[in-house]
């Protein structure tokens, strides 16, 4: 396979080995340690510290106000949406190259950046009840996936995210409380459920199905690690019992051939008309037929460096992440793989 393009990556690039990809689809989630270098984390980490001091604002994001004492600023915010839009910081972290090679693998090999969240999670903030992220977001195909990036140590304690490995295979919940449009309803026995998200198990009745699997696990991270999860898992994080920050930058992508209707919210061009969102959502990686946007603050990507992160190759033939024979996951064009049947 031949690597076209004047540029090189400026990083070293993250092979992920089909047993990886192999646990992904079985679990529903991939926990990759040390993924993002320890100096990198820091800046994430100074970057919430100068917001919960108010030495950083963010557009749109008020900033605490000054006379609250320290214990009080550093409760002031328990997360903030989209970041990447109006910070440079965040819009690297989504697209941080390393990251992305990680998704090229699971959901790619084209991928489409749609969302980021800042977790605070300090000292006795509260966790997040049962959900499935697909029923916020919806890509169609459904190709979502996260990747939850930690900034501090995350332990039971302090409220690491608890998956339920085998859920990555239940249909979206719909709900009846009207939070969501999402959901499938279209097929027999599936219940509306209540206050997805919702921290007690009495009041979010998707705990009532998840819970049945019996199989809950914490996934405990480190600094830098990346835990990534398809948008169907059930999964959720507990209050923070602890002295310590649990923060989190979570970032969420599909593959670049979905259909999003989905801007967090945001009117968008054509929404009336039943238009999807595709055009406001940056090209990470890959090629794609649909529209996309350029990163804000030029971030390299497939967007705006297409030989180096984009189509990649002078040649027309269709690929597809496949096994090299080597163990690791790589795009393979189609006709040199050997069909047996
Ligand atoms: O970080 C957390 O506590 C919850 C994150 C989560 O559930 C999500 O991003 O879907």
């Amino acid at each position: 396979m031949q690597v076209v393009g004047t540029a090189t990556r400026a990083y070293e690039q993250v092979l992920v080995s089909v047993e990886q990809y192999k646990a992904f689809r079985r679990d529903g989630f991939l926990h990759v340690p040390g993924l993002i270098a320890q100096a990198e984390v820091a800046q994430l980490a100074r970057f919430t510290e100068d917001m919960m001091a108010g030495r950083c604002s963010l557009p749109g994001i008020p900033a605490p106000p000054a006379d609250l004492d320290e214990a009080e600023r550093r409760h002031f915010y328990e997360r903030i949406h989209m970041p990447h839009r109006s910070s440079e910081l965040a819009e690297r972290f989504l697209l941080h190259p390393r990251v992305v090679d990680v998704l090229e693998a699971l959901i790619g090999p084209d991928v489409l950046a749609l969302q980021t969240m800042l977790f605070f999670k300090q000292p006795g903030q509260a966790g997040q009840g049962f959900h499935q992220d697909s029923y916020y977001i919806p890509t169609q195909p459904d190709s979502l996936i996260g990747a939850w990036i930690a900034i501090d140590a995350a332990t039971q304690e302090n409220g690491c995210l608890w998956m339920t490995p085998g859920s990555q295979f239940e249909p979206i919940y719909p709900d009846c409380d009207g939070a969501s449009e999402q959901g499938d309803t279209l097929l027999d026995d599936i219940p509306a459920i209540q206050s997805a998200s919702h921290p007690d198990p009495e009041v979010n009745t998707l705990a009532n199905i998840a819970l049945r699997y019996g199989n809950e696990i914490p996934v405990p991270a480190q600094p830098g690690d990346v835990i990534f999860f398809g948008g169907h898992i059930f999964h959720r994080s507990h209050r923070n019992q602890s002295a310590r920050s649990r923060r989190a930058f979570v970032s969420h992508y599909c593959n670049a051939r979905s259909r999003v209707p989905w801007n967090h919210g945001i009117p968008y061009a054509g929404e009336d008309e039943g238009a999807a969102a595709n055009h406001v959502h940056i090209l990470a990686r890959g090629s794609t037929h649909l529209p996309y946007a350029q990163p804000n603050f030029g971030t390299p990507c497939a967007a705006n460096m297409p030989r180096l992160y984009g189509e990649r190759f002078d040649d027309q033939r269709t690929r597809s992440m496949m096994g090299d024979g080597n163990g690791f996951m790589v795009l393979v064009p189609h006709d040199e793989v050997i069909h047996d049947h």
